[in-house]
């Protein structure tokens, strides 16, 4: 989700896009487990529909996935949030950003100029950044996508697994990659109160990535039930409608409490 080669055509591109489709960028916070404090922001890109109901824009990114716009699109949202994110920064907000990784910049090469690059436009600090990345078994170097994590980590980045433990999101790339924490996908945490396998894997992944240093997210938390378990285990970080849904741009501030005025 990085910037097109081409930066004058990108904008060009997405500032159609954006008129035409009414995309937004909503945040959904992850809170320390322990205090509830706002740990950081999942960015997040949505389509605002002339009803004025809001809802996932993973339409328009299925749809132009032929095509560079998905980049454009994915582009457009990663700058939206780095630049929000350094505005929240400089009015001392202590709140990291995440942006989603498309596995397909892997495959197009030049991850780590494109982003550092955006990260020098946008002015945000790089040690505020929680890249979350899926699938990197598509990828058919490992060698290569070694390098590009390493260099990837000296810009000061963390890198996340997402999606931990459903497709291709596996224990290979824990053993692999330098990676500073995993998100439990919710498919697992919403079983945990009524399912045994569930409850039993989502447990077993926290101390996995506790016994190899490492911290992690509990997605899709919905239930108080679920919240009791995960904080048993001592799991570092909670997302999940029972605390926040992804929500608009002056929402997110209003909790930060700060304003940054213009989106
Ligand atoms: O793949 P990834 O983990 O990045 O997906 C995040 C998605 O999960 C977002 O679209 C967000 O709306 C959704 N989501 C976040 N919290 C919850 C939750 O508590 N329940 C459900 N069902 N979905 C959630
Ligand atoms: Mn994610």
């Amino acid at each position: 989700m990085l910037v097109m080669a081409d930066p004058v055509v990108a904008q060009a591109a997405l500032d159609r896009a954006n008129e035409e489709k009414n995309l937004l960028v909503v945040y959904q916070p992850i809170h320390e487990a322990r205090t509830r404090r706002i740990y950081a922001a999942e960015a997040l890109l949505r389509q605002r529909r002339q009803s004025g109901e809001i809802r996932e824009a993973s339409v328009i990114t299925e749809a132009a996935e032929a095509g560079p716009e998905m980049f454009a699109l994915d582009s457009w949202a990663v700058r939206t949030a780095f630049r929000k994110a350094a505005q929240w920064h400089s009015r001392g907000a202590a709140v990291r950003i995440n942006v989603n990784l498309s596995p397909r910049e892997f495959q197009e090469g030049n991850v780590f100029q494109r982003l550092e690059s955006l990260v020098a436009g946008c002015g945000v600090d790089a040690h505020m950044i929680n890249l979350e990345i899926t699938e990197m078994s598509h990828i058919d170097k490992p060698e290569e996508t070694m390098d590009v994590l390493k260099d990837l980590k000296k810009l000061g980045v963390e890198l996340w697994l997402d999606d931990f433990g459903t497709g291709h999101s596996s224990i290979t790339h824990l053993q692999r990659f330098p990676v500073d924490g995993l998100k439990i996908s919710g498919e697992f945490v919403k079983g945990i109160v009524n399912d045994p396998r569930s409850r039993a894997i989502t447990r077993s992944l926290v101390a996995l990535a506790h016994d190899i240093g490492i911290r992690v997210v509990a997605e899709g938390i919905e239930k108080q039930e679920q919240l009791d378990l995960l904080l048993e285990w001592n799991c570092d970080y909670i997302q999940g409608f029972l605390f926040s849904k992804p929500m608009p741009r002056e929402e997110f501030e209003t909790l930060l409490n700060i304003g940054t005025g213009a989106p």
